[in-house]
């Protein structure tokens, strides 16, 4: 048998960091000067500030440029950033969001190519190789995530089942069938695929060794329970979006230690959100990526508004690249509930730690009397509890003191009938916020 591969690019993964910074400087100045040409907002707004391509002269040169936001996208929808004629594009894809305009992307055909290149160096982080059978269960369609992994996955030669999401019952049986070695979903939907495999009394006759998961945030207690609920399965989770790309902007390896990002198209930065200065590598704060290498719609300081650090230390994978941590929360999903900053994610934490509870979750803020209230819906693990006041109420308490260490709040528990909350196929939506009405 041959050796399973651990590198899709080890020249450019393995790269020095001297040489990276030299590469990317390069192809930072070249991105400057070609979006100043072809896309009149770049044009406008850097001539309104006084910048020219020229000043672009080390990698720091880029706080000199101005920011691109999610309305611009929108003000300029759908082609007002090509940069290129649309002969030249060869695919569109869109993301939904949940009001106005979509956002879209145009791609060329290098663009593809470059895409396919830097998801198939995630997959391989991840754990996957040629050899691997690779089941696609998300959305097919303007959704980025399922053509994106198809291509990477097919460029490092895998096994593609392009089964798209939905019918779960019917997956699990294609990924017995079909000997199914990797699974690419959201956390939420595979989670709900473990559920099933579960219920069907399949789950021990599959061959899934990894989950390679992304498009939505998920803790490390929920990667944990992931991992054991598919019997032992190693669970990565790789990052992007379409503004930029779609997937394949950062990706786990096996170490699970932060998500190595593509250094060689992309340059990170994490700002301030209030004051949008650049801070120093390990600080928290929002991620800012430039595409160092896109024809199509090149984004320059583009504000995902996705909070985390980048980690500047040597990986035990041996790749060279800088990494982003686990993705905190978007600076936009931050709830702030009696003057408290809260995170989803740290409402799962807390629940994830508490045992004869299931993995989902639905939290609900109200006000009342310009008060706020927030209600954590959980389901239990065994129905039969909800016939037991005593033990109903200890579990209660457990979990409302759990909330309050890692929240800083109390919030109202509801224990529900198992399977009776919501299921996620795509990404998953965990908030409703009635705060307003
Ligand atoms: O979700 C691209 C993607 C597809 C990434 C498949 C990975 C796998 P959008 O639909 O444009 O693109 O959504 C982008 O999703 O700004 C984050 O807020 C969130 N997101 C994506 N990956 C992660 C992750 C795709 N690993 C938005 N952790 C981003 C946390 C993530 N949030």
């Amino acid at each position: 048998m041959s050796k399973p591969m651990r590198m899709f690019n080890p020249e450019m993964e393995t790269m020095p960091h001297e040489q990276m910074r030299a590469l990317q400087l390069e192809r930072l100045k070249r991105m400057v000067a070609y979006c100043y040409e072809r896309v009149p907002m770049y044009r406008t707004r850097m001539d309104e500030m006084g910048v020219k391509p020229a000043d672009i002269r080390t990698l720091s040169d880029v706080s000199l440029l101005p920011f691109t936001v999610k309305d611009d996208v929108r003000d300029n929808y759908p082609y007002g950033l090509l940069a290129v004629p649309m002969k030249e594009i060869v695919r569109l894809h869109a993301s939904s969001g949940t009001t106005g305009k979509p956002i879209t992307a145009g791609y060329t055909r290098n663009d593809l190519n470059n895409w396919a290149e830097m998801v198939a160096r995630l997959c391989v982080a991840g754990g996957a190789s040629d050899e691997d059978i690779a089941q696609i269960s998300f959305g097919y369609g303007l959704f980025t995530g399922a053509l994106g992994l198809h291509y990477g996955l097919e460029k490092l030669g895998a096994t593609v089942v392009p089964v798209s999401s939905g019918n779960t019952e019917r997956q699990i049986m294609l990924m017995r069938d079909f000997g199914v070695t990797v699974l690419i979903a959201t956390p939420a939907y595979a989670m709900y695929m473990a559920e099933t495999a579960e219920r069907m009394g399949l789950i021990h006759e599959l061959k899934l060794k990894y989950g390679i998961l992304g498009a939505e945030g998920s803790t490390e207690e929920m990667r944990a329970e992931l991992e054991r609920r598919w019997g032992g399965i190693t669970v990565t989770e790789n990052y992007g979006l379409t503004e930029i790309m779609g997937p394949g902007v950062a990706g786990d390896c096996i170490y699970k230690d932060g998500m190595h990002i593509n250094e060689d198209y992309f340059w990170c930065e994490v700002v301030d959100p209030d004051t949008g200065k650049t801070l120093p590598d390990g600080e928290y704060g929002e991620l800012v990526i430039t595409n160092l290498v896109k024809e199509g719609q090149p984004m320059l300081r583009y504000r995902t508004h996705d909070i985390t650090r980048i980690i500047d230390a040597p990986c035990a994978c041996g790749r060279t690249s800088r990494r982003i941590e686990k993705i905190r929360g978007r600076s936009d999903d931050m709830l702030i509930v009696r003057g408290v900053n809260l995170f989803p994610s740290q409402v799962e934490t807390a629940l994830l730690g508490v045992k004869g509870i299931g993995p989902h979750y639905e939290i609900v803020l109200t006000r009342k009397n310009y008060m706020d209230k927030v209600q954590v819906k959980v389901e239990l693990l065994d129905g039969s509890l909800l016939e037991s006041y005593g033990a109903l109420e200890e579990l209660r308490r457990e979990i409302q003191a759990n909330i309050r260490r890692i929240c800083q709040l109390d919030m109202e528990i509801t224990l529900v009938s198992p399977n009776t909350l919501k299921r996620f196929e795509g990404k998953a939506r965990r908030v409703t916020d009635l705060r307003n009405q």
